[in-house]
């Protein structure tokens, strides 16, 4: 039976918003009781929201006034209990902690060993060398982090992917500096980068973790400065461990999206590692530069698109002046070169760009420009800020007519709708940032909640975490193991049946929030990504710096 209350499996920090949904027909009284059954409160959920895109009428009660610590759980006077949750200012450092192993556990190309991945060590993967389409021309690629549920390395993503990882430290280095890795993984740092006193606000096993996957991107640049798509085999492989896929390696053409990205990722990460390894941040920086320099002539019309025989992800996007606008503010801000700022300027005079996914990445370039600590042009400054500000107002908008909080319109569950959701709460806090105002704040973390379990499927989106969790997601190693990876994202519901388990199981009619298989074979709805993580990971740690 669909459970009646929902809300955050996870918990919540003592002084947020806490909004919980009955779907139940009429207003409904409850109480919110602790673990050993003292009530500490006592409401009525009487605000009645038609939710479309969960095809239900429910009723949204709030207990933010419940603000101690504690284990708790709800009673409604129907009878109906909740999952229980917690209340408590350090409740999600463990969901950061498990958000974050994720990307070590995605490690190609090197062992992981049992003393750290524990059940999911294996041995190095995916280490031969990869051929260049095409030609007989042969590359070593190996490392950087598997894309998701399949094998493959593929640049757009991993680029979203770093951005958001290094804005996440940036936005809440306390919480950041917290994750220390797995079990062991303090002796991996390289020595002069020994966790001193001095260090211990900066989030040196993030940033050890991010720079294994900007290891791996360097050698996807040509020597004249393009970027190659994507590292994978030719098709996916089935359901086996990542060292059994033993097919070839080939390196699809180069692409504007890839080399653009790649460009703009490279700059931002050089602030990062300036000071911790100015070589590094050497070599980043030149990359940088060399790969906007080949941009400069590239021209690919209508986005990548796999070769015939390539069958694997494609991340094709036909639009690729967003990556070019991200690029050149994010320049811009590492060099300071007046050419990258007009690049940015004639760009943004045309259109101001939004998002924070792979195919739509304006809102990194905006963030930059904004706070390049450089001259900009003021009236520019004010028309982005207005223009995010706006988009802020529609995801308001959106969230308060839904019952469950979310900014997302029912015809936007699209395939990993939890990366849209993540990323429009992470839209909602640049906007408190701009403005102050507590009211973007607040639907920022509900976008928040929602993923973690205050949501028309009832279960908490993230693997691990909560009572009642995701446990076959769409990941091969999870899959051949039997036990979901924990600290995984699921893609999220999907309106449109895009996989033969979702065509097999979800109901032609059903709403699309609701629209989701908790199944190993639905990928469309169940599978997992570094950059949906990653979303997950910025708009978690934005919402509680
Ligand atoms: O862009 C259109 C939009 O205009 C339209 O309104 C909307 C309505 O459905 O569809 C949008 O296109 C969607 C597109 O993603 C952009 O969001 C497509 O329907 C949807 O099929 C497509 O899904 C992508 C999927 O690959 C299939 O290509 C996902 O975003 C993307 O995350 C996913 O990525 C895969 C890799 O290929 C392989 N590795 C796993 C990874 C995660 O599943
Ligand atoms: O595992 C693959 C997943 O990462 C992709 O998102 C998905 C769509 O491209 O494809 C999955 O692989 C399936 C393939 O497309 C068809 N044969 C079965 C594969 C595993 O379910
Ligand atoms: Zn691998």
């Amino acid at each position: 039976m669909d459970k009646i209350i929902l809300l955050d499996q996870c918990g919540y920090l003592p002084q947020m918003e806490k909004k919980v949904t009955f779907r139940t027909e009429a207003p409904m009284g409850f109480r919110v009781v602790t673990s050993d059954g003292r009530c500490v409160f006592q409401g009525t959920a009487s605000e009645r929201i038609e939710t479309a895109s969960a095809g239900e009428t429910v009723y949204v009660g709030d207990f933010s006034a419940v603000t101690a610590p504690g284990r708790y759980y709800i009673i409604a006077d129907a009878g109906y209990e909740s999952d229980p949750f917690t209340i408590d200012s350090h409740i999600y450092e463990e969901v950061f902690q498990k958000a974050f192993s994720f990307f070590y556990l995605q490690r190609c190309g090197c062992d992981l060993p049992q003393r750290r991945a524990r059940r999911y060590a294996h041995k190095a993967c995916h280490t031969g060398l990869a051929t260049v389409y095409g030609t007989r021309e042969k590359r070593e690629v190996t490392g950087g982090w598997h894309d998701a549920g399949d094998y493959g390395r593929y640049i757009v993503p991993a680029a979203v992917t770093v951005a958001q990882l290094l804005s996440a430290c940036e936005d809440n280095p306390s919480l950041a500096a917290l994750y220390r890795g797995l079990p062991g993984s303090l002796r991996s740092l390289p020595s002069d980068a020994a966790v001193s006193e001095d260090d211990a606000a900066l989030p040196m096993a993030c940033l050890e973790e991010i720079r294994y996957e900007l290891e791996w991107m360097l050698k996807l640049q040509r020597e004249d400065g393009q970027v190659y798509h994507k590292a994978t085999c030719y098709s996916f492989c089935s359901f086996i461990m990542p060292e059994e896929e033993q097919d070839e390696l080939v390196l699809s053409p180069v692409s504007v999206t890839a080399t653009a990205d790649f460009a703009a990722a490279m700059a931002m990460a050089v602030r990062f590692y300036r000071d911790k390894d100015p070589d590094f941040a050497g070599r980043l920086a030149q990359a940088s530069r060399k790969a906007y320099d080949a941009l400069r002539t590239m021209e690919l019309p209508g986005g990548f698109k796999n070769p015939p025989d390539v069958r694997t992800g494609e991340y094709g996007d036909a639009c690729d002046t967003d990556e070019r606008y991200w690029a050149a503010a994010e320049l811009y801000k590492a060099f300071g070169d007046a050419c990258y700022r007009e690049d940015f300027e004639r760009l943004a005079a045309q259109k101001i760009y939004h998002g924070y996914g792979w195919e739509d990445v304006g809102s990194f370039g905006n963030r930059a420009y904004l706070t390049a600590g450089r001259p900009i042009d003021l009236s520019l400054k004010a028309r982005i800020e207005s223009s995010m500000i706006a988009l802020a107002d529609e995801r308001l908008l959106a969230a308060a007519a839904d019952g469950y909080g979310t900014a997302l319109l029912p015809g936007e569950y699209v395939w990993g709708s939890n990366m849209t959701v993540s990323n429009n709460g992470i839209h909602l806090y640049d906007a408190w940032r701009l403005t102050g105002d507590r009211k973007y704040l607040d639907a920022a973390a509900q976008q928040l909640h929602y993923l973690l379990g205050r949501n028309p499927v009832g279960l908490c989106y993230l693997t691990g975490c909560g009572t009642d969790s995701i446990r076959r997601p769409h990941h091969r190693p999870s899959v051949f193991l039997g036990k979901a990876m924990p600290g995984m994202l699921s893609g999220g519901p999907c309106g449109r049946r895009l996989d033969p388990a979702a065509k097999g199981l979800i109901p032609e009619d059903f709403p699309p929030a609701k629209a989701h298989a908790d199944m190993y074979g639905s990928y469309s709805t169940n599978e997992v990504a570094i950059y949906w993580n990653s979303a997950f990971l910025q708009l978690l740690a934005s919402v509680t710096a």
